[in-house]
């Protein structure tokens, strides 16, 4: 019953339609079905989705969004079920897959066919020269790695990079090792996406994470979405946004596209939500130009102090810097603001009056914000509008970044980081007994430099897709194509797995879906979420082949293999027995006390500001932040372009190639426009382009779809247009490729399909 993996098809069958006003709804429970069933079979779908999300099953991996404490019968996310499905295909990519095909075959298809070819199932080894990858056994693959880190001359000659699938439990054990051989070379998949947040939270509120929980946004007032599209990449985000309309709050998404989850959801969770009309999520919406929040956010502040809608009594208290910003927003040079925003002054008022009438406002936002040169600035600013309100540390009220990959914001608090607190260094001294690598280590953009320029030769990966998450993909192959040795710890193969060093390593690793038996029982792990909620996750499937190890499992092997005795961690114990792990974490992490315990009912991390009003700054104050406003040059021609996420992906693995709220059928090389730039531009609906950015970087054949996008503004998916992201163009603070404002002209077609 279970055909070939699906094919891709041909660049002619690409439709376009009318952008759709409604998210979910039946289409969405259909399209998760339909993907289901052709992954894993009818009763495999029933069986794994009932589990997903339920308190004794596993955490899906679609997101970072919380779970409510009373879960519907299943929580389904359409988007959450295609993960599931994703991970849990009765595909494999064996060994008589690796040795029909040649690495150079595999390269030359596309991210689609590659993911679906499906599970590996054993560790393969691509030996110096050879064009096939074969079988090896973990031991020897250990014994290669083991080889390559001792002919080192130091250390620092690695990077280990880490995308946010990982549970605490793997992270925390990751970084020991990583540490414990004297690096802290940390890069992750956080330096490409919440990193500016990261930063700004951290310099203004002294703690670089969100404010809120899900309780909170049960209360509040007034709900900003900015720069997130969550009726693609956050969907179980729409039944919260809901729930806060019902009972009368009011939602702006500011977004230069009007994302359908915003304007109408029809939520699955109810049956109104399958035949009836759905709720209108967005009371307001501005469709700002690229890169404009800045620029808004400073109008809506001086608006504040203008008209004394600050709240004297919490700045007095608790914050620094009012003064000096004030003589900045109302003195300084005035910036055109419907230049840099595209919006009108009626907006940006609109804007201030329900932020200045609201008793209690959250500000979320993702990617559309963070991915910028100005981010950090930009997140401040926001901050600064927060401030102004005392939106900080009360119910109902605060600063939500909303983060990416379901682990991605435990990764960090294990200690994930390139950039590690002294402070958290002198704990993990202490629980671990050993002197970890004080010098800061290599970010994500720095160990691609570090890589090309000869300076890193073995790079490892926990999980992820370095080559096509990261900027500059021909500058990033050639990085990796440097290398003496890389390496992947992975469940299924992805581009990065043939664009390798010398030689090359895949180890198969056990998925979050799937049974983990070690020492002899089931292990569980754990998992924190954008709202700080830590709890357990224990997968029920059968594994993909018996062959797999948990990652666990192979970052302790490697490490007793690396490093034998030189430190007194007890790597073979903890492979065996995760609570030792967790007993570890308990000592060197704060706010994971007794963890092993509080895990069965699951807690909530500590935040100063949220629960004490309490700010670890330097100063100890919420700091109000004084930030200049430098518009992105575009030059007459050119385009600002966003690379973006379609409805049918997870980051670089794609599900399927519509993007159904967008009206976008079967193929995904599309680049949407204004009507108006077409024209101007001398283009016609439906052309075929190539995308070039500077330095003569080229994305070639995209299809032409006019789009409801300011003047200006062009969009179009990653991974595809990567290769256009420059490596030197990174957020001022935070290091992150600026993905979001990327500077491109359109040129007709060089070469034909
Ligand atoms: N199904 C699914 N779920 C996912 C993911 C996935 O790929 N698929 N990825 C996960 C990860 S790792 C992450 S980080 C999140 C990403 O979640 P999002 O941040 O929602 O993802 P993007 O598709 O990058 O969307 C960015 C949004 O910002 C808007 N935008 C772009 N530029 C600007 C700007 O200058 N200003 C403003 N105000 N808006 C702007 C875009 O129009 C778009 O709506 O989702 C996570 N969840
Ligand atoms: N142009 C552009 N570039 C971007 C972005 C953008 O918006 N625009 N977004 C950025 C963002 S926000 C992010 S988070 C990064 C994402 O960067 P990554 O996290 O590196 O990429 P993913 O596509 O999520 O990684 C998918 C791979 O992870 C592996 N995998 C899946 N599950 C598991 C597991 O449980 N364990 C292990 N070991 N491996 C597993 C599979 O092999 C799969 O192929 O990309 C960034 N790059
Ligand atoms: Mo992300």
């Amino acid at each position: 019953m279970f055909k070939q993996p699906p094919q891709d098809p041909g660049d002619s069958e690409l439709k376009v339609r009318e952008p759709a006003h409604h998210a979910a709804g039946v289409p969405a429970v259909l399209s998760a079905l339909r993907h289901g069933v052709r992954e894993m079979g009818p009763v495999r779908t029933a069986r794994t989705l009932a589990r997903l999300n339920q308190s004794h099953g596993f955490d899906c991996m679609g997101c970072a969004w919380p779970d409510p404490d009373k879960r519907h019968h299943a929580e389904f996310c359409e988007n959450g079920a295609k993960a599931v499905a994703e991970e849990a295909t009765r595909f494999r990519a064996d060994r008589a897959f690796f040795a029909q095909w040649s690495v150079e075959e595999i390269a030359a298809q596309s991210d689609f066919w590659i993911g679906k070819r499906g599970r590996l199932t054993e560790p393969m080894y691509l030996a110096p020269g050879a064009t096939h990858y074969e079988p090896i056994t973990w031991d020897a693959a250990y014994g290669v790695i083991g080889d390559e880190l001792a002919a080192l001359g130091s250390p620092d000659e690695a990077t280990f990079y880490t995308s946010g699938r990982t549970s605490n439990e793997a992270a925390f054990a990751y970084q020991a090792f990583v540490r414990a051989f004297g690096t802290n070379n940390l890069p992750d998949c956080s330096n490409m996406c919440h990193e500016s947040s990261g930063v700004a939270l951290n310099r203004t509120v002294g703690i670089g994470k969100g404010s809120v929980t899900l309780e909170d946004v049960e209360r509040a007032d007034l709900l900003l979405v900015i720069g997130q599209n969550p009726g693609t990449n956050h969907p179980r985000m729409l039944s919260a946004l809901e729930a806060a309309k019902a009972r009368g709050a009011k939602v702006v998404s500011i977004n230069p596209l009007r994302e359908a989850g915003l304007s109408r959801f029809d939520n699955p969770q109810k049956l109104k939500g399958l035949v009836g009309r759905g709720t209108r999520l967005a009371d307001l919406h501005l469709s700002i130009r690229i890169n404009g929040d800045m620029a808004l956010f400073q109008a809506v502040n001086r608006r504040l102090l203008e008209r004394d809608a600050v709240d004297h009594a919490f700045i007095e208290r608790h914050c620094g810097g009012f003064e000096a910003l004030r003589t900045h927003l109302l003195s300084g040079t005035p910036v055109d603001v419907s230049a840099a925003t595209g919006l009108d002054d009626a907006e940006v008022e609109a804007l201030t009056e329900l932020i200045a009438g609201s008793e209690r406002t959250i500000a979320c936002w993702a990617m559309g914000l963070t991915q910028h040169r100005n981010s950090v600035a930009t997140i401040q600013e926001i901050v600064n509008t927060m401030l102004l309100r005392g939106m900080i540390g009360k119910p109902g009220a605060g600063l939500c970044p909303v983060r990416g990959h379901s682990n991605v914001q435990g990764d960090r608090t294990m200690g994930i980081w390139e950039r590690p607190t002294d402070a958290f260094l002198d704990r993990l001294q202490g629980a671990l007994g050993f002197a970890p690598p004080r010098a800061h280590g290599l970010d994500v953009v720095e160990s691609i430099k570090a890589m090309r320029d000869g300076r890193v030769k073995v790079f490892v990966a926990m999980g992820g897709n370095f080559l096509s998450a990261a900027p500059d993909t021909g500058a990033t192959a050639e990085a990796l194509r440097r290398c003496r040795l890389t390496v992947h710890v992975a469940t299924k193969p992805n581009r990065s797995h043939v664009t390798h060093g010398a030689h090359a390593l895949l180890l198969p690793t056990l998925g979050r879906t799937e049974r983990d038996v070690r020492g002899g029982h089931e292990q569980r792990v754990s998992v924190e979420d954008s709202m700080s909620a830590v709890h357990g996750s224990r997968g029920r499937l059968a594994p993909a082949s018996d062959q797999l190890r948990s990652e666990v499992a192979i970052v302790c092997e490697l490490a007793e293999r690396v490093l034998g005795d030189r430190v007194a961690v007890p790597w073979r114990a903890w492979a065996d027995e995760y609570d030792l792990i967790r007993d570890a974490i308990a000592r060197a992490i704060p706010g994971f006390e007794d963890f092993n315990t509080r895990l069965d009912a699951g807690f909530t991390l500590p935040s100063p500001p949220r629960d004490e009003l309490r700010f670890t700054t330097a100063s100890g104050r919420a700091e109000l932040t004084v930030n200049e406003f430098e518009p992105v040059e575009v030059a007459e021609g050119r385009l600002l372009l966003q690379t973006l996420r379609s409805h049918d992906q997870y980051n670089t693995t794609i599900y399927g190639l519509n993007d159904r709220y967008r009206g976008i059928k079967a193929g995904r090389r599309v680049v949407l426009l204004n009507p108006a730039d077409i024209d101007a531009l001398g283009l016609q609906e439906s052309a075929i382009v190539d995308l070039v950015g500077d330095g003569g970087r080229r994305a070639a054949r995209f299809r032409v779809v006019p789009y409801d996008t300011p003047r200006g503004c062009a969009a179009a998916y990653y991974p595809e247009t990567n290769a256009l992201v420059p490596l030197d163009s990174v957020a001022d603070g935070s290091g992150t490729p600026t993905s979001k404002s990327v500077v491109i002209r359109v040129e007709p077609a060089q070469h034909s399909a």
